[in-house]
């Protein structure tokens, strides 16, 4: 059976998948085009009895666009085989098998654009960007936010204090580690009321709203479990490692529907996202989290110690803010070695409805956190106002220092 049909001209309810595709040893681009689109729907190795003529009129795929040049196919799949709500289910048909067939030596899914119905069947976002801001009572700006540093190791009262600083410094938001959950040197459920506490130490005297995003990462039940607490005592945010965890743990936090906004880290993703010539593209991963309900996501930096070219990063802006049926928008997250130095470039990149994070360009300056907040907030002011930082550090000394320290890093 051929799945290529180059005349084809997709329905408004297919899925349609880009592919980098590079074929196997002796296959072509047609033939590995077509066994990609068999595996991932109806077929299979060989010709079988059991195939009805109906089935495949029904669900049949089409590869309707190859370009050699650049080794890029276009997939439509008739949402028929798809079920509703069902992300796991939707992954092991278009990104399963298709990944380890002989048939290809590189495959990499470049993006998946969903059909309105599908999109129809996931909740997306319960505050997203515009729900965010209400809360923050910040209307323009880039927010703020902090990772505890170390990562790992502090106890739950140092954790706290740390906090305490970052939010009186000019941090709107405070963020557990990817990797700090439930340890026995800091418990969660110690951890979140003692900072929750500090949180409202910290809004009496600066008069501003605070956030603090615990990791609530762990298996599913117990996750829930985390997430009714936080909200019991007061927290509005949780964050989860969502590819640790996996999209299905997240939707069961989604279909909470708490009163909760829902920070993703994305660890773990460079695994599959790294290699351009092979796995799945971290923009495909933006829309399906944006899908099941996150409501801030990281998506890199474009400057900074972590991988990822600037245009992609913008891309996977876009593909978090831009119109999507009744989706509403994700708040990009921007970390990973930022400080002071690099934020006017980062805006200038990205604009303002970004989350600016900073670990060690906050804990690391020589003054302390509270001094590394103000640096932070002072670069993200002085770009606000469209102030050169070698100006505005004259009269800030926390980003004068700040600036000296890490003078040349990360550009
Ligand atoms: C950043 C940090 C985050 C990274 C992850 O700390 O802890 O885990 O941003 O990378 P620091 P990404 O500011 O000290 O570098 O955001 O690219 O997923
Ligand atoms: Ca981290």
């Amino acid at each position: 059976m051929t799945y290529i049909d180059l005349n084809y001209t997709p329905k408004g309810d297919d899925l349609i998948c880009k592919f980098y595709i590079e074929p196997g040893n002796g296959s072509s681009i047609e033939n590995s085009s077509n066994d990609v689109a068999a595996e991932s729907s109806i077929g299979t190795w060989t010709e079988i009895v059991t195939m009805e003529p109906e089935i495949a009129k029904k669900l049949k795929p089409r590869v309707f666009e190859i370009d050699k040049s650049r080794n890029e196919i276009r997939i439509a799949y008739p949402s028929e085989l798809f079920e509703y709500g069902n992300m796991p289910q939707i992954l092991s048909c278009v990104a399963g098998n298709v990944f380890g067939m002989k048939s290809v030596r590189n495959l990499r899914l470049l993006d998946i654009e969903f059909p309105r119905e599908l999109v129809k069947s996931f909740k997306g976002p319960g505050f997203g960007i515009q729900g965010i801001r209400k809360i923050l009572r910040i209307k323009e700006r880039p927010l703020l936010g902090t990772i505890i540093k170390p990562k790992v190791g502090l106890n739950s009262e140092k954790h706290a204090r740390v906090a305490y600083e970052s939010w009186v410094g000019g941090c709107d938001i405070v963020k557990d580690d990817e990797n700090l959950t439930n340890q026995r040197f800091n418990p969660f459920r110690e951890r979140v009321k003692k900072t929750l506490r500090m949180r409202e130490r910290a809004e009496d005297e600066t008069g501003d709203v605070k956030v603090y995003m615990p990791n609530i990462t762990a298996e599913t039940t117990e996750m829930i479990r985390r997430a009714k607490f936080v909200e019991e005592v007061g927290g509005r945010y949780v964050m989860i490692d969502i590819i640790t965890c996996g999209f299905s743990a997240l939707q069961s936090i989604r279909d909470l529907d708490l009163k909760i906004v829902i920070h993703a880290h994305r660890a773990m993703h460079a695994a599959f996202t790294r290699n351009r010539k092979h796995g799945i593209s971290m923009l495909t991963i933006a829309k399906i989290s944006r899908l099941i309900g996150v409501d801030q996501l990281h998506i890199g930096t474009a400057v900074g110690k972590m991988e990822g070219p600037r245009n992609e990063v913008i891309s996977i802006k876009d593909a978090l803010i831009r119109d999507f049926f009744n989706i509403k928008p994700v708040f990009p997250v921007c970390s990973g070695g930022l400080h002071p130095g690099l934020v006017p470039e980062l805006m200038r990149i990205l604009g303002n409805d970004i989350i600016i994070q900073a670990g060690g360009g906050i804990h690391g300056h020589p003054n302390g956190t509270e001094s590394g907040a103000m640096a932070m907030k002072q670069a993200i002011d002085a770009a606000m106002k469209g102030i050169s930082l070698e100006q505005y550090k004259d009269e800030h000394k926390e980003l004068e220092i700040a600036l000296r320290k890490w003078a040349g890093s990360g550009k």
